[in-house]
């Protein structure tokens, strides 16, 4: 018994006296704030202001406050569909080019107090502010630089005026976790009646540095938003991705807001000299504003989808655009479709199949049990697998106990530490031999895989090459099941009809009799020809579960092929009358 006690004591003291040196850190690394807003990946994005009642996306500045007057405005109820889908704050559009404020700034006329709703006694954004508080979502605020409405714009004047703003936004409305600042700015405007083009020079004017300064001194948790960050940097698209090789670091002295050379931003530099990371920034319908002409054109589920593996899963933040309507709510069928797209990426990362299974590393820091490759699947993105300096290639072999079926794999740099990994592979055993099933670039704070199911006992990732020794906080591995979308249609000139599905291994059906469609009806293989007036029902079957997706239903007119030419009558006009 008192030898057990001995190596008990023994094994602890060792254990409690492991001397292996940490990693040191690799410049750029995040700050404090930055690691923050990683945390957060997925908060929505609100594009609400004058545009929505004259249904356009860039205001002249020259319109009436008494155009703002929105029937149910309901910031709790953005908050609530935020909240649900697992946002993690929202972004207000507190003031866009046209100049109107959300706020009573007291700087400007051009605002919600001289406008119809509440009697001019309205605060857009006190009232949001006031619903993230109550939903625990995080507050961030647009101001826009350009200003089409002021009088004054281009000239000192201006510049106090808009740090005049941002002062007053930055300091009425409690803790603000970004500050948006667009680079679009300079052009034609009424610029108080003027209307004419006014152009800056996007580099200087804003005297970026002091006016920064600003929101450093109200706001030091805030991270700021633009080409140029400083803390967070446009992706370089407004179509919902990040590049597959993407740097959260960036040569950021080379930009500004609004500078032509953005699309580096997309994948930022290897080489870069401070930490920026990308921020997707896209509109859940076509436009920023609400126009009733999109209503049908919200995206599909397949396409939300991809934007979140080509934005959370390629190591950049998913912020997502509401059009608020003219009642002042999200409608409903943006809710709609938000909400399925959560459901799918909840099933698709439900069960982490990597979760403590035995895992071996080729090499280990220091041979230490605090870097060894079980902590990469300890669910704590605090610790992680490690090697030595100077060792940049090593792999993870991950043994599942028996054969398991998956087709996502997730996996996390430390980056407190900055990022290291150039690149890596992931290989699954299969018939004696390794398979390599995908070979790929950059991690940084997350990056996803998607692939066709593939069935083994034992895959094994590979860092191939990184800046300095990787630092691997996370290896998880996933079995999404397949996704259920209703099949796409398309008709032809010469009126055969194609369906598609949104996954492989499915099956689709259809009937053109207008019965409901099921696994039992007519299959997809090539597309049939619908000349006549028909209804054309679809489903989307999914074998292996025996699922099936909604029905898709499209009723086709006669086909263009069948439409006769009538000789005009000579006697008549075009408009028919003799
Ligand atoms: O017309 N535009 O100004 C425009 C068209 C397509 C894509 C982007 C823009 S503006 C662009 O917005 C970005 C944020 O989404 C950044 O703020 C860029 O600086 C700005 O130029």
């Amino acid at each position: 018994m008192r030898s057990l006690v001995v190596l008990f004591v023994g094994i602890s003291f060792v254990l409690s006296c492991d001397r292996t040196a940490p990693p040191e850190a690799l410049d750029p690394v995040p700050e404090a704030r930055q690691l923050k807003w990683h945390d957060l990946e997925f908060y929505a994005f609100v594009h609400f202001n004058m545009n929505t009642f004259t249904d356009m996306e860039w205001g002249t500045g020259g319109e009436s406050p008494d155009l703002f007057n929105p029937t149910e405005l309901d910031c709790r109820q953005w908050a609530r569909v935020a909240k649900e889908a697992g946002m993690k704050g929202i972004i207000l559009t507190a003031k866009h080019h046209d100049g109107f404020c959300l706020w009573p700034s007291a700087f400007t006329e051009h605002s919600v107090k001289n406008a119809p709703w509440k009697n001019g006694e309205g605060d857009v954004v006190q009232e949001l502010a006031d619903a993230c508080e109550e939903y625990g979502l995080k507050l961030g605020l647009y101001l826009s630089p350009w200003d089409r409405n002021h009088a004054d714009y281009g000239t000192d004047v201006y510049l106090e005026y808009f740090r005049n703003q941002l002062t007053e936004l930055m300091t009425n409305y409690g803790e603000i976790f970004e500050v948006w600042f667009d680079g679009a700015n300079g052009g034609t405007g009424w610029y108080g009646g003027a209307n004419e083009e006014r152009r800056v020079d996007r580099k200087t004017y804003y005297d970026w540095p002091n006016t920064r300064q600003i929101v450093r001194d109200l706001q030091p948790d805030a991270v700021m938003f633009s080409d140029a960050g400083p803390g967070v940097r446009w992706v370089g698209n407004e179509a919902g991705w990040a590049g597959e090789t993407n740097w959260s670091m960036l040569r950021r002295d080379e930009f500004y807001p609004g500078s032509p050379n953005y699309k580096d931003l997309t994948s930022g530099h290897e080489d870069g000299t401070h930490w920026v990371p990308a921020e997707v920034d896209v509109s859940i319908r076509p436009g920023w504003y609400y126009h009733r002409s999109e209503d049908h054109k919200v995206k599909s589920v397949k396409q939300l989808v991809d934007i979140y593996y080509h934005s959370i899963g390629r190591n950049a933040s998913f912020l997502l655009n509401f059009p608020v309507d003219q009642r002042g709510l999200i409608h409903e069928r943006d809710v709609e479709q938000l909400m399925k797209m959560v459901e799918v990426i909840r099933n698709d990362l439900e069960t982490d199949l990597a979760r403590s299974v035995a895992v071996e590393a080729d090499q280990v820091r220091g041979g230490s049990r605090t870097y060894a490759g079980p902590k990469a699947v300890d669910g704590n993105p605090e610790t992680y697998w490690a090697t030595d300096d100077g060792v940049l290639t090593a792999s993870l072999t991950l043994d599942f106990g028996k054969e398991i079926t998956f087709n996502r794999f997730l996996a996390r740099e430390y980056i407190p530490l900055g990022q290291r990994v150039r690149e890596f592979s992931i290989e699954v055993w299969l018939d004696g031999n390794w398979k390599e099933i995908s070979r790929q670039t950059t991690i940084g704070s997350k990056r996803i895989l998607r692939f066709d199911n593939v069935s083994s006992r034992k895959l094994r990732f590979t860092v191939l090459d990184a800046r300095a020794c990787p630092l691997i906080s996370t290896v998880e591995v996933y079995h999404a099941p397949k996704l259920l979308e209703p099949p796409t249609m398309h008709r032809d000139k010469q009126g055969y009809v194609s369906l598609e599905a949104h996954d492989s291994g499915l099956e689709i059906y259809y009937t053109t009799d207008g019965s409901a469609p099921s696994e039992s009806s007519e299959q997809f293989v090539e597309s049939f020809p619908v000349k006549a007036k028909e209804e054309v029902r679809a489903i989307v079957y999914d074998p292996a579960s025996g699922a099936s997706s909604e029905v898709n239903s499209v009723s086709y007119d006669v086909c263009k092929d069948l439409w006769k030419v009538i000789e005009p009558d000579p006697r008549k006009d075009f408009t028919g009358q003799a």
